[in-house]
């Protein structure tokens, strides 16, 4: 028999190390919302990474991008290994995923959260970082040579298209046109020969073309702008690895990367996005249970709005942060919550509402 319950069909990678105890809450929360909501989500289980890996020698099956490509979203938590080269777990699962599914906009929001203490004091921001996510300094095109003899070299080229830093400048300064109106880009035209400066030409030319003002700035001043006046800072653009770099500082000044979540975005829905909390495996906390569910939780609420439950995602948002507001907190952040105890807070408030 069918319903018409709205169903979406969600694939589930809880991936590696803390990402297979951040993942359970989350998926909670968006269940205890749809029976509130009249949603149901078919989450179809994936169990890849390294236990994969170890069995298979692959992070992924040959066809799993394949198998994922009907759905309507992802939800992964962390990839990563202590004994698996970075590049193996990285370069095997979540860049092939951000990749075929066009997912050229990794957009990351950083904010203070009341509770929360940022080693910068009292300073409130509240800044979105678009990080370019399919192209840019994460290239596979260079090698090493000459290895073993004093003749070693290693080779990186980066790759930056028209179309990629047009699509991911547009994006940004139509967020921005809904918020200060301007764009931050992150440059470093000043020593990067050819790259930075066709980023900023382009940068310019997709501001002006959308109506927003661009402030570009060196992204070494850029650091220290973001550590010394973080609240002068709205929608920041920048290239994949800049944008990776500036978006854990911008977690750290908010207080913990523990609570930084991330959409991978296909803004054209020609496939599927994906959600993921911005912190890797922390292999260091690993099945201690005392990870924080908040970025996890977080990003689960962005999938949600991505899906068309903004009502749904500002619940989830609120029931997410009011523990920390009342001093509830995992160790991260100076509490003594294990994962389950703060995802058992947040559970709590969805059930109430
Ligand atoms: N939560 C996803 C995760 O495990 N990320 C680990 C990581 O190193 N990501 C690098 C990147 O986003 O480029």
């Amino acid at each position: 028999m069918t319903d018409n319950v709205q169903t979406y069909t969600i694939d589930l990678i809880p991936g590696d190390g803390i990402g297979i105890e951040v993942i359970p809450p989350a998926v909670a929360a968006v269940n205890a919302l749809g029976d509130a909501h009249g949603f149901r989500v078919n989450w179809r289980e994936r169990p890849w990474g390294s236990a994969f890996y170890r069995a298979h020698h692959m992070m992924m099956p040959a066809d799993g991008l394949d198998q994922m490509a009907d759905g309507d979203g992802i939800l992964l938590g962390a990839v990563g290994d202590p004994d698996i080269a970075d590049t193996v777990t990285l370069w095997g699962l979540l860049i092939p995923i951000r990749r075929r599914f066009q997912q050229y906009v990794n957009l990351r929001p950083s904010r203070t959260l009341p509770g929360v203490r940022s080693p910068i004091g009292d300073t409130a921001f509240d800044m979105m970082i678009v990080r370019e996510n399919v192209e840019g300094e994460y290239s596979e095109i260079g090698g090493r040579f000459n290895q073993g003899t004093r003749e070693e070299a290693a080779v990186q080229e980066s790759v930056f298209t028209r179309r990629g830093v047009s699509r991911v400048a547009r994006f940004a300064a139509r967020l921005a046109a809904d918020r200060s109106g301007t764009i931050v880009s992150a440059t470093k035209s000043n020593g990067i020969l050819h790259t930075m400066p066709f980023w900023d030409e382009i940068v310019d030319e997709v501001g002006a073309e959308e109506g927003v003002a661009v402030d570009k700035v060196l992204i070494d001043a850029l650091a220290a702008r973001f550590v010394l006046r973080p609240q002068s800072l709205d929608v920041v653009v920048a290239s994949n690895l800049f944008g990776d770099i500036l978006s854990d500082l911008a977690a750290a000044l908010a207080g913990s990367l523990g609570i930084a979540p991330s959409a991978n975005l296909n803004p054209e829905r020609e496939h599927p996005s994906l959600f993921e909390p911005v912190h890797g495996s922390a292999p260091d906390i690993a099945g201690q249970g005392v990870a924080n569910p908040v970025a996890a939780m977080w990003a689960a609420a962005m999938m949600l709005d991505h899906l068309g439950q903004a009502s749904a995602a500002r619940e989830l948002e609120a029931a997410v942060f009011a523990p920390l507001a009342q001093g509830i907190s995992t160790r991260d952040l100076g509490g003594d919550c294990t994962t389950e105890d703060y995802s058992a807070h947040v559970l709590e408030r969805l059930r109430r509402v």
